[in-house]
């Protein structure tokens, strides 16, 4: 199955907490502290891979977690790490990372950290110092980084066939590839785009058949335009139209209608390189409709057979000079996709007042608290501290709060004292 879209929630792994201990040694009545740190939460990485054409195995999947690091140990010992994992994935594939443009992996084997696994809390080992030589404070670890993704294929073909079903596309590339797409007489039979590796003359170019164009298509109808997208990164597109007048269809009136839907699509489709190819001139009425095509356009076009073969060498000596032609068009506007930015200023904390109670916010001071193991005296001075310097007490004095007051931050709550 064909699949070119998926969505998935990745989470990192979360740092192993930081460990409290101390050393424990014959004639050392007070030994000092030895508590070693958490591992590190394990990364998510995506990668390209050439051997994969669908998102078919992501689709299966709503979340995926990488492991947590392990808890810091005794004898200053370190937690292990969590692990990596590396999902792979098509070449060509979009990564959308809470809804902005991340990245754009094209080339097979290229890899990408996605999410970032928490730090290991630091152990209270880590914490001594020359005044401090008892430390009984240690971090919990930092939890993993979480995203919602959004993966978008889009093959990455030299040269793309278009035109309303039945024209003869995927018989075309049946012919001119080992792909083996699916042929019929009726529209809708080819129900995802197909692609195949060409070889002419000793020139290799893949090729892709995108089907579900027709009529209205830009406003949804039929398959509407989802699989145009499969073309944006084509340099040639070849336009195949149907001169057989089967069904009492009118050759240039078809050409124009998939014209029109291509325009709509994009403006900057007309940028590539066209090929128009006049197909099924093996049937008796195609000379017919031929003269008749040729009185409106001055362009030029190729007339084949994609069933007898005839012409079909020229079009693939025509399609190669092509593709060794450069094409002006900026890759932004091959995707046309602008990545949006937004730089959003973000305090350190914010305070907000909501029935009563004083909502401490900001990335800094949660992550302080998610990290903050507060059965321990000495940790949670250090966490009061911590908030201290960062000017947390002052703002909310300023704000009004009184010795007993409730402070919420990251899900916890705490008394206001002085
Ligand atoms: N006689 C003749 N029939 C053709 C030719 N090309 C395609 N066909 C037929 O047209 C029908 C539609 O072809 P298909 O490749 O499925 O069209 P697609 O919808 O554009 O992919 C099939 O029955 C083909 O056998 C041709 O050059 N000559
Ligand atoms: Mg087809």
């Amino acid at each position: 199955m064909f699949i070119d879209k998926a969505k998935v929630f990745l989470t990192a792994g979360r740092g192993g907490d930081g460990c409290i201990s101390f050393r424990r040694e014959k004639y050392v009545p007070y030994g000092g502290p030895n508590g070693g740190n958490g591992g590190k939460g394990g990364d998510i990485y995506f990668e390209a891979d050439p051997h994969k054409t669908t998102l078919l195995d992501l689709s299966y999947k709503t979340e995926i977690k990488a492991p947590d690091g392990n808890k810091g140990m005794n004898n200053d010992k370190f937690g292990r790490y969590g692990g990596d994992l590396t999902i792979k994935i098509p070449c060509g594939s979009l990564v959308f990372k809470n809804g902005e443009l991340f990245a754009d992996l094209k080339t097979a084997g290229e890899k990408l950290l996605i999410v970032k696994g928490g730090r290991g809390g630091r152990g209270n080992a880590s914490f001594k110092t020359n005044k401090y030589t008892a430390p009984r404070i240690a971090e919990k670890g930092e939890p993993g980084e979480s995203a919602q993704i959004n993966l978008e294929l889009h093959l990455i073909a030299d040269v793309g066939f278009v035109g309303l079903p039945n024209a003869g596309k995927s018989t075309l590339l049946s012919r001119i590839s080992a792909a083996k797409p699916k042929i019929a007489d009726y529209p809708f039979t080819t129900l995802a785009p197909n692609l195949g590796i060409v070889n002419h003359k000793g020139r290799n170019f893949t090729a892709a058949d995108i089907p579900g164009i027709i009529e209205g298509a830009h406003f949804g109808k039929g398959l509407g335009l989802e699989f145009l997208r499969h073309i944006r990164r084509t340099k040639v597109l070849i336009h195949i139209i149907d001169v057989s007048g089967f069904d009492g269809k009118n050759p240039y009136k078809n050409y124009q209608i998939i014209n029109n839907e291509l325009k709509r699509y994009s403006k900057y489709l007309v940028k590539k390189h066209l090929i128009i190819v006049l197909n099924k001139i093996d049937l008796p009425d195609s000379k017919k409709h031929i003269v008749n095509f040729k009185k409106h356009i001055k362009k030029k076009f190729i007339m084949i057979s994609a069933v007898t073969g005839e012409n079909i060498d020229k079009l693939l000596d025509e399609t190669v000079k092509f593709l060794d032609k450069p094409l002006k068009i900026a890759p932004e506007e091959e995707l046309e996709i602008v990545p949006i930015k937004n730089y959003i200023y973000e305090p350190d904390f914010k305070i907000s007042k909501k029935q009563g109670v004083f909502i401490v916010s900001g990335a800094k001071v949660e992550k302080l608290t998610l990290m903050t193991k507060f059965g321990e005296d000495d940790a949670l001075r250090r966490y009061q501290n911590i908030l201290k310097k960062m000017g947390v007490e002052t703002e909310l004095i300023k704000k009004g709060i009184k010795v007993g007051g409730i402070v919420r931050i990251g899900g916890f709550e705490f008394v206001f004292e002085k």
